[in-house]
């Protein structure tokens, strides 16, 4: 077996690479053991697309604008079991196992969560065998890569496709004509649309391999290409911008990933992005069923389509667009049809993130879809006459998304129980009672493979050794730990693994920023996108007061901490930008106090994305998910942590509830406001300046940031930020402050006793079954696309 693997990768390095194993580098080593990992890949993919054809299986289409990967090599070599083999074989060939897998770069097509769950879903769907289709857009640069000058973000591109990338398949064959403007002409009884633009969509297919190489499904991405030859006669002319505009229409269509995540703001090259995924998607969708059938009246009973937020939420109108104008059917029926394939996923209640589009800019990309708006919009009025006047798709001159997906799904689902209560109650309170049943839960989920078994493999042993085999496809194995946790040698054995790993993490931080931590120290850990309702304001708020503390009391008995911080913010978010530049400020004069020394340090390392998530996670004690209450969807971060042991420091927000609930309040530090406490604090003019005054540790802490103790060089750098503190603070720092600062000297106390520690971090460990995002696809497969696994 060694030999084949072996022999694979040297016929690969020879003839796909044309290197010589003493000239390879460490990118060639990658792409050969790439290769020889894909070309086992190849089988069950080429059986899971047969089986499904033969058996005439239902697809699920899981449309979203973002596929927050990561790498791709260790996870196919994992879920094909060749890992260790792979290690041992490129060992014995005088390689560096790790350094090749680190050399793959991290595709970065997603922001964060939303993203990130796609890329959990395509995995959980692969292995328990549901066929499924992941479409998204290839773009050319994904998510900037992030550093930090003087402490403040730069952005720079991201540039993943520079070298060639092993998994990805071009389709050349798979190709669409995508319209944009030009108008509807009336000839005869039907609407023709005339677009005066169009772009090519291409396919490229990326396998997903599922855990133990039992199915494969594709994930496919489009890339855009100009449909018109270069205009020579304008070019002839001298007009040579007007001769170059369809390539660059093409060409800018996929070349960048929005990098906002939580305002939306009416980009006409948005719109086009979402309309360019989500047109390829559905033609291609059809061109598959029709492969095998005539009667699209039957497709509902065929394809599941998912819409990831409002992103693709075009779907409904295209598909219906599709039905009518292409292949004759009333639109009353294709507007059924297409409702009995959609389903809606909301990922927030935010209602600044919320997408609504001008109609002018609307009709003036897409002038069939706005039609085809109306007339939905309409016929819902029709089929619902005790709707109010105030709702409805177009209002006010704008078109929302959420209402549109909402009316074209059969299903809407929030992302944890209590978002979608809220979602039920705060916003589609009219449409729920109008639609009862229609939104369901289907709370978030990680996939186990890549979040404990890839990134964990010292925890990963320790649990196979004690409970064995079979954790990896059946998360709730690891109730089975429990009895384990009372053992004092497990216990150990549980701390040795996190220790590992944490000295490891420390090794690593002390390359990349050049900070050394103490691996005793208790790691607390906040990754995440930097927004102001995620409030790592409060955090290093804390931080503050925690180090004013030890200099007023230096020999006291300080737990040692090690206060981590990772996330990028929106590059044209200012508030969360100044709250990276605080963290750095505060990291520079904490890190360089020999009064608190290691008692204290911060570590904010650079560009954060999934391959750092996979160094972080293991290595946490501490999990920080400290949210407003209610503007928290989910969390899918806070699921990984206690996965690999670090207890939750949370308020009761998103997910958190129910990770409460699953582990117990002993193993969990719970502080702040609930959902309802915050909308009627808000009520209090005042809220902000009575909670700074009733707290002297909050006001010492202001106090030192409006001194510019942190900013030397520019002491008044921060006024605005603590004005904002005073007279604003609408996502309740200030209020939620004592409440957080209590919960911290819990933790202190809880890690200080050693034993007790052990047994809170390995208790989330064995009660974090419920988080696996096998048991989130199961939910969606019963609820809302009504498929049965092919395994
Ligand atoms: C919209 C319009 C224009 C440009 C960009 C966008 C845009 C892009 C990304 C809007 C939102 C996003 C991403 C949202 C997101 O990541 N939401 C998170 O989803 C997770 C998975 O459900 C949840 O766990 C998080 O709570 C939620 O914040």
């Amino acid at each position: 077996m060694t030999q084949s693997l072996r022999v694979d990768i040297l016929r690969h390095l020879s003839f796909t690479i044309g290197k010589d194993q003493a000239h390879a580098t460490t990118y060639d080593w990658r792409m050969a053991l790439s290769y020889a990992i894909r070309d086992r890949v190849m089988e069950p993919w080429f059986a899971a697309t047969r089986r499904t054809w033969a058996e005439d299986r239902k697809r699920v289409y899981y449309l979203s604008m973002e596929f927050l990967t990561g790498r791709l090599l260790e996870d196919a070599a994992i879920n094909l079991g060749l890992h260790e083999e792979a290690e041992a074989t490129l060992a014995a060939l005088g390689v560096d196992y790790r350094a090749v897998v680190e050399d793959e770069p991290d595709p970065a097509l997603g922001n964060g969560g939303l993203g990130r769950l796609a890329a959990c879903f395509m995995e959980s769907m692969a292995t328990l065998g549901c066929p499924a289709y992941g479409y998204g857009i290839r773009y050319e640069h994904g998510l900037f890569r992030q550093s930090f000058h003087g402490g403040q973000q730069v952005e720079a591109p991201e540039d993943w496709l520079d070298h060639p990338h092993p998994w990805d398949f071009d389709r050349p064959e798979a190709q669409y004509v995508i319209p944009f403007k030009g108008m509807v002409e009336q000839r005869d009884s039907k609407q023709v649309w005339v677009p005066e633009e169009t772009v090519f969509a291409q396919a490229h297919d990326t396998p997903v391999i599922g855990w133990q190489g039992k199915w494969a499904n594709t994930l496919r991405l489009w890339s855009a290409r100009p449909t018109g030859q270069f205009d020579l006669e304008r070019f002839n002319r001298g007009d040579y911008t007007a001769a170059a505009e369809p390539e660059t229409l093409a060409r800018t269509l996929s070349r960048v990933l929005y990098p906002d995540d939580t305002t939306y703001q009416g980009k006409e090259l948005r719109l086009k992005q979402e309309f360019f995924l989500t047109s390829a998607a559905l033609q291609d969708i059809l061109r598959r069923f029709l492969q095998s059938r005539s009667d699209l009246r039957a497709l509902p009973k065929y394809v599941a389509i998912q819409m990831n937020d409002t992103h693709p939420a075009i779907a409904g109108p295209e598909l219906i667009r599709l039905l009518v104008d292409d292949h004759g059917i009333e639109l009353r029926d294709a507007v059924h049809i297409a409702q009995k394939c959609l389903g809606y996923t909301n990922h927030t209640l935010l209602p600044e993130a919320l997408e609504r589009w001008a109609t002018y800019t609307f009709g003036n990309v897409l002038p069939r879809h706005m039609q085809i708006v109306e007339q939905i919009d309409g016929l819902h009025l029709e089929e619902n006459l005790s709707r109010p006047h105030y709702v409805g798709i177009v209002k006010h001159h704008e078109v929302r998304m959420g209402e549109l997906a909402f009316i074209m799904a059969h299903k809407v689902n929030g992302v944890s129980a209590l978002h979608t209560d809220l979602i039920r109650q705060n916003l589609f309170p009219d449409l729920d009672r109008l639609h009862p049943g229609r939104i369901v839960n289907q709370t978030n989920g990680v996939t186990p493979r890549r979040w404990l078994k890839m990134s964990n493999p010292a925890l990963s042993r320790l649990i196979t050794q004690t409970i064995g085999e079979g954790w990896e496809a059946d998360l709730d194995k690891l109730k089975g730990l429990e009895p384990h946790v009372d053992d004092a040698s497990f216990r150990q054995k549980f701390g040795s693994a996190k220790w590992a790993n944490k000295v490891r993490l420390s090794n690593w931080l002390n390359t990349t920023t050049g900070i050394a931590v103490d691996p005793d120290a208790l790691f607390d850990v906040q990754v995440k996108r930097i927004h102001e309702y995620k409030r790592q304001l409060l955090n290093i708020l804390e931080t503050i007061a925690r180090w004013k503390a030890i200099r007023d009391n230096p020999n006291a008995d300080w737990v040692p901490r090690v206060k981590i911080f990772a996330g990028k913010s929106a590059p044209g978010y200012a508030v969360a930008k100044e709250i990276i530049h605080l963290i750095n400020d505060v990291a520079t004069v904490i890190n360089n106090d020999p009064v608190t020394g290691d008692m204290l340090k911060v570590v904010f390392p650079a560009n954060y994305n999934v391959s750092m998530a996979e160094k972080l996670m293991p290595a946490a004690d501490l999990s920080e998910q400290i949210s407003t209450a209610g503007k928290e969807a989910s969390g899918t971060g806070n699921m990984k942590f206690m996965i690999n042991g670090a207890p939750t420091i949370g308020t009761l927000d998103g997910a958190n509830v129910e990770i409460l609930r699953e582990v117990g309040e002993d193993n969990f530090f719970l502080f702040g406001l609930t959902a309802d406490e915050v909308i009627r604090r808000r009520e209090d003019p005042d809220h902000a300046r009575n909670a700074i005054e009733a707290s002297q540790t909050l006001l010492d802490v202001l106090q030192m940031i409006a001194e510019g103790r942190f900013s030397p060089d520019q002491p008044d750098r921060y006024h605005q930020l603590v004005h904002r503190m005073w007279h604003h603070d609408y996502f309740l720092v200030a209020s939620d402050f004592d409440s957080y600062i209590k919960a911290q000297g819990e933790a202190d106390r809880a890690f200080a006793d050693r034993d007790r520690w052990l047994k809170m971090a390995a208790l989330n460990t064995a009660r974090s079954g419920f988080f696996s995002s096998d048991r989130t696809i199961r939910g969606y497969m019963t609820d809302i696309w009504d498929i049965e696994p092919a395994i």
